[in-house]
C-alpha cells in the first residue's frame, strides 16, 4: 500500500464510531466520502473568526472571507490544471454543473436537430438534463454502447459522431462498473467533427490525477462531497471562450456588472454563473480537502485504490454465486466493486451487512438505463477511498458469506 492508511484514518473522526456495536466499515465513498479534521477545522475557522458575506464592503471580515474564497478557487484551478482561475465556476454539485451546461449551453446555443452523444453507462445526472433539453429543444440524443466487460465501445462511439454532433458527454470513471475510460481518443474523435466534450469527473476527481488541459476536454464537472470536501459545493471547469459565449443559468445578485430599470449587464466569468450568495464556506472547505489530497499525492491515492481494487476483485471472484460487473483488469477499474449474488437481493444483502457495521450501497446507483442494458434491476456496490483498509474487504467477504448462510437457510 502506498498510503499510510492507519495514519490517514486518525484524521477522520467518524471512522472511530461504532455501528450496531461493530467498528464502522464504511464502503460507500463513491456516494459520498468522509471528511478529515482539516476540512472541518477550515470551515469552523471561517465561522468562528472571519465570517461575513463575500464581495461585500471594505470591512475586515468580508475582506478575509473573500480572500479565502478566491484562494480556494485558485487552488482548485491549479489542482485540475486549468489555464486560468476564472475557468472554475462553483456550483452546488456535479448535477448542478451539468444542468448549467444543459440550460446555458445546449438550450441557448444549440439548434433543433443538433446531436448530443452520451454513453450507456452514465449516471442520471449526465442523462436526465440532456433528456429534458432534447425534449424541449428538439435535440437528438445518441448513446454509445458498451463492450461485454463494460467499457465504452470506441468504434461504435466513433460511428455515432457526425456533422450535427455538437456535444459529447461521458463519465471519466463509471460509478457502477468502475470503468476508467481514457478520454483522450474519444475527445480527439469528437473534436475532429467539431463537437465540444464534457467529462463527468465525479468518480475521477477524488481518485486520480486530473489535468483538464492534458486531457483536452472542454468542460469538466465534479462534486466536492465525494473528494473529502463538504456537501453543497461542486465544480464546473470550462474553457474561457466557451464560458464567455454562454448566457447565465441563473440571474440576480452577485452575477451582474450593472443593473438599470431597462436591463442588466452580466459580470465577467466566473461570477456570471454564480448568482446569489455563494457557498463560500463550503468552497473554503473544499480548498482544504484539496490541500489534504495534494499532500497525499494523487498518484499515491490512485496506486492505493488500484491495489485495494485488485484485492477486492480477486477475493469477490472466489465467492460462490457472485457475479462481478465491469472490467476485471484493475488498471482500468476505479475503486468500486459492484456485484450481484444468486438468489439474494442486493437490498437484503446490504441490510445484513449493516447489522455488522458494514456500509455498502444497494440499488441502481442512479444508473437505471445501464442496469436495463445489463438486464438487472439492482446491484450491491462496495467502494473504497484513501482511508480504506484491506481488512475491511475481508470483513465484506465474511459478511457476504454470512448473508448467504442466513438467507439460504
Ligand atoms: N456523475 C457520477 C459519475 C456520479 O457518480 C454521481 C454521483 C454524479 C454524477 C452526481 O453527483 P452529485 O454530487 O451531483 O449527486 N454518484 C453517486 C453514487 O454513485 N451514489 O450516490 C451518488
Amino acid at each position: 500500500m502506498t498510503l499510510d492508511t492507519q495514519r490517514i484514518r486518525a484524521d477522520f473522526p467518524i471512522l472511530s464510531e461504532t455501528v450496531h456495536g461493530h467498528p464502522v466499515t464504511f464502503l460507500d465513498s463513491a456516494a459520498s466520502s468522509q471528511k478529515p479534521l482539516a476540512v472541518l477545522q477550515a470551515m469552523d475557522d471561517v465561522y468562528r473568526h472571519r465570517y461575513a458575506n463575500v464581495h461585500r464592503g471594505v470591512y475586515l471580515f468580508s475582506d478575509e472571507a473573500t480572500q479565502c474564497y478566491d484562494a480556494a478557487r485558485a487552488k482548485i484551478a491549479a489542482f485540475f490544471g486549468a489555464r486560468e482561475t476564472e475557468e472554475i465556476v462553483f456550483t452546488r454539485n456535479a448535477t448542478e454543473s451539468l444542468n448549467l451546461l444543459a440550460y446555458s449551453y445546449a438550450r441557448a446555443l444549440l439548434q433543433p436537430g443538433d446531436e448530443i452523444v452520451l454513453t450507456e453507462l452514465e449516471h442520471h445526472a449526465n442523462f436526465v438534463p440532456w433528456l429534458e433539453a432534447a425534449r424541449t429543444h428538439g435535440l437528438v440524443l445518441k448513446f454509445a454502447p458498451l463492450t461485454k466487460d463494460g467499457r465504452i465501445d470506441e468504434v461504435q462511439f466513433a460511428s455515432l459522431l457526425g456533422p450535427r454532433t455538437r456535444l459529447v458527454s461521458f463519465a471519466h470513471v463509471s460509478n457502477v462498473l468502475g470503468t476508467i475510460t481514457d478520454p483522450r481518443p474519444l475527445i480527439e474523435r469528437a473534436h475532429a467533427v467539431g463537437a465540444k466534450v464534457i467529462l463527468d469527473g465525479c468518480q475521477s476527481a477524488p481518485h486520480m490525477p486530473v489535468d483538464v488541459q492534458a486531457l483536452g476536454c472542454d468542460f469538466y464537472v465534479c462534486s466536492g462531497h465525494k473528494m473529502l470536501g463538504p456537501t453543497g459545493i461542486g465544480v464546473l471547469y470550462g474553457r474561457r471562450e466557451l464560458l464567455e459565449a454562454m448566457p447565465p443559468f441563473m440571474t440576480g445578485g452577485d452575477m451582474i456588472s450593472h443593473v438599470g430599470f431597462d436591463g442588466a449587464r452580466w459580470a465577467d466569468i466566473p461570477l456570471k454563473f454564480e448568482a446569489g450568495t455563494p457557498a463560500f464556506v463550503e468552497a473554503i472547505g473544499l480548498g482544504a480537502a484539496i490541500d489534504y489530497l495534494q499532500a497525499l499525492g494523487m498518484h499515491n491515492v490512485r496506486a492505493h485504490e488500484r491495489a485495494l481494487t485488485a484485492y477486492a476483485l480477486e477475493r469477490l471472484s472466489t465467492v460462490r454465486g457472485l457475479r462481478l460487473l465491469g472490467p476485471l483488469d484493475p488498471d482500468v477499474h476505479g475503486g468500486v466493486a459492484s456485484f450481484t449474488l444468486e438468489r439474494i437481493h442486493p437490498h437484503d444483502l446490504a441490510s445484513l451487512l449493516d447489522e455488522q457495521g458494514i456500509a455498502v450501497r444497494a440499488g441502481h446507483h442512479c444508473a437505471q438505463p445501464l442496469h436495463a442494458r445489463l438486464g438487472i434491476t439492482a446491484t450491491a456496490r462496495a467502494s473504497f477511498y484513501v482511508y480504506t483498509l484491506p481488512e475491511e474487504i475481508d470483513r465484506l467477504i465474511d459478511g457476504i458469506e454470512y448473508a448467504q448462510r442466513v438467507l439460504k437457510r
